[in-house]
């Protein structure tokens, strides 16, 4: 019989207790094991007091034509986030660079296909600089925006997707350390992963 039990940390006296579970899996099968695992999750100590919060009216900056969608990533490495946004109605998307103190430049535009229904900002090579990802519905297809420095991007490389490419989401599914593309085909009734390569 295997048996382990792990219990005795110590806790921290900055840390506090988010979860502890106790885990007990057993087979009964070949070599009849039973596993017991308490596991203790700690995360940094914080104030949790509730605290008023209001917001002030808005202030505008303008873009295309129906703006569908909006991400803040720092595309220009100050530190400061800055605002992309899917001009649906123009085919392109915005970028409107953060110029200190929540106020923002007017946009630039770089081209899109047809209808770019969502947006996503990601680094999809790896040059530590913040890249778009745009899902364009009426192409069909996905586009990629390279920022070659400065808060400014290349002309967009396209890739195939389903009808309606709708939604997109960046995330390294194989673990290859290379990031990924999951769109949503809204006419196809399906999701596209396309992976990346080198
Ligand atoms: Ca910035
Ligand atoms: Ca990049
Ligand atoms: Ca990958």
């Amino acid at each position: 019989m295997f048996f382990s039990h792990t219990l005795g940390l110590e806790q921290p006296k900055d840390l506090k207790i988010l979860q502890q579970t106790t885990l007990i899996k057993a087979c009964f099968y070949a070599n009849f094991q039973v596993e017991i695992r308490n596991s203790v999750f700690l995360v940094p100590e914080q104030d949790h007091a509730q605290r008023n919060i209001t917001f002030t009216g808005q202030t505008t900056y303008s873009t295309g034509n129906a703006p569908n969608s909006v991400v803040a990533a720092d595309v220009n490495g100050d530190g400061k986030p800055d605002i992309i946004v899917g001009n649906a109605g123009s085919n392109n998307v915005g970028v409107l660079l953060n110029i200190g103190n929540g106020t923002f430049t007017t946009q630039t535009t770089y081209l899109t296909g047809a209808n770019p229904y969502e947006l996503t900002a990601a680094d999809v090579n790896g040059d530590g600089k913040t890249d778009i990802i745009v899902a364009n519905y009426n192409s069909n297809n996905v586009g990629v925006l390279l920022n070659i420095g400065n808060g400014t991007f290349t002309a967009q490389t396209t890739y195939s997707a389903g009808s309606g490419a709708s939604c997109v989401v960046v995330v390294d599914v194989n673990g290859d350390n290379k990031p990924d593309i999951i769109v949503t085909n809204a006419g196809s009734n399906n999701v596209g992963v396309l992976l990346a390569y080198c």
